[in-house]
């Protein structure tokens, strides 16, 4: 397992890359270009640039989250081919910088979804919150004006104002797209870009969607254990697997996170860990990474990585708002920290035993 810690770059992240080199075990920076609209083509110098800085510091570049894809993409419409060849001229430039691993995400119109950034937990901590009943009651328009209301300093991946600006006409789009029609298009996706990135030394790992159900109507297909698998084999190749998040698919009670990991072991080049509690109604909270204090069980997820050989990249993903801190929502520096403390004391008694 190579630790890594997701960081946003000089400028647009509170937590700087000195802090990071004072976890143990963290050897590379999960990155990417933040100020990049989604479908264009990365320029070289600026992927040099960033690989230069995060290198200066001691880390490697070899994951990249995400390379964002154009609604065009998703909807099927007949601009997407000109939105692929640029995700294809960027999976060449990041494989010819050393890139090992792009993440991406395939849910249309909204990324991660949450009700509240900075719900308080019984510890006095606070945490992203989805609370069901509101994003089942109230429309997406509402959602946004409530995400917004929490992203003045820095805005959210996946929540940029440019990407939301055509909110009614996206989801005017989305109603001709039917869930079967979504896998068809991320298979014309993956057929075009899954042989370049054998090409260039990438593997593709797709991030399951969060929550792992429709919301708003909209069609989310990267849900459970059957539709990973059929996602797998949409294109039967290395380059084309998993990010597996247990937090966004543990945020269904229906998901079992240690078999699906168990399951799809030598498909999983990316592994977010990080545990969430869910409740009886279907809202969920993220929790600090220990398996007692949520509803996913972190040492097994740990132990299905450990048994299988696990040779991939993992970060802790989110982490809760610890000691005041003021940082982009889920990205604070000390819950991040104390979770990969969590990861690798499960890791290295595993370890320990084996070597026994
Ligand atoms: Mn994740």
């Amino acid at each position: 397992m190579k630790m890594t810690f997701r960081w946003y770059g000089q400028g647009n992240d509170s937590v700087t890359l000195d802090q990071v080199r004072q976890i143990p075990g963290v050897e590379g920076i999960v990155w990417s270009l933040h100020d990049l609209a989604a479908g264009e083509e990365w320029p070289m110098e600026r992927i040099m640039a960033e690989k230069a800085y995060i290198e200066k510091h001691g880390f490697h570049i070899d994951v990249v989250e995400s390379v964002n894809v154009h609604e065009d993409i998703k909807l099927g419409h007949p601009s997407r081919d000109k939105y692929i060849e640029n995700y294809k001229r960027t999976i060449e430039k990041l494989g010819q910088a050393g890139v090992k691993v792009i993440c991406y995400n395939f849910m249309p119109v909204f990324d991660w979804t949450r009700t509240d950034m900075f719900k308080e937990l019984e510890d006095g901590s606070t945490a992203l919150f989805f609370e069901k009943a509101i994003v089942d009651n109230i429309d997406p328009f509402e959602l946004v004006r409530r995400m917004a209301s929490y992203t003045s300093e820095l805005t959210m991946p996946g929540w940029e104002p440019e990407r939301l600006q055509h909110l009614g006409e996206l989801f005017e789009a989305y109603k001709q797209v039917s869930e079967e029609d979504l896998w068809a298009n991320l298979q014309y996706f993956l057929q075009e870009i899954v042989p370049v990135a054998e090409a260039s030394g990438i593997k593709m790992a797709i991030h399951p969607d969060d929550p792992p159900y429709s919301i708003f109507g909209l069609p989310r297909i990267i849900t459970n254990k059957e539709n990973i698998g059929r996602m797998l084999n949409l294109v039967d190749s290395p380059s084309n697997g998993l990010t597996m998040c247990t937090g966004s698919l543990g945020s269904s009670r229906d998901n079992d996170v240690a078999d699906i990991i168990r399951t799809y072991a030598d498909r999983i080049p990316f592994a977010h860990i990080r545990n969430v509690r869910v409740y009886d109604n279907g809202d969920f909270i993220e929790t600090s990474h220990r398996s007692k204090d949520g509803s996913v069980d972190i040492t097994d997820v740990v132990k299905a990585y450990h048994e299988n050989g696990f040779t991939g990249y993992a970060r802790p993903d989110h982490g809760r708002h610890l000691w005041g801190e003021k940082c982009r929502p889920g990205y604070g520096l000390y819950d991040r920290a104390l979770g990969i403390m969590y990861l690798w004391g499960v890791w290295d008694s595993l370890e320990r035993e084996k070597n026994r």
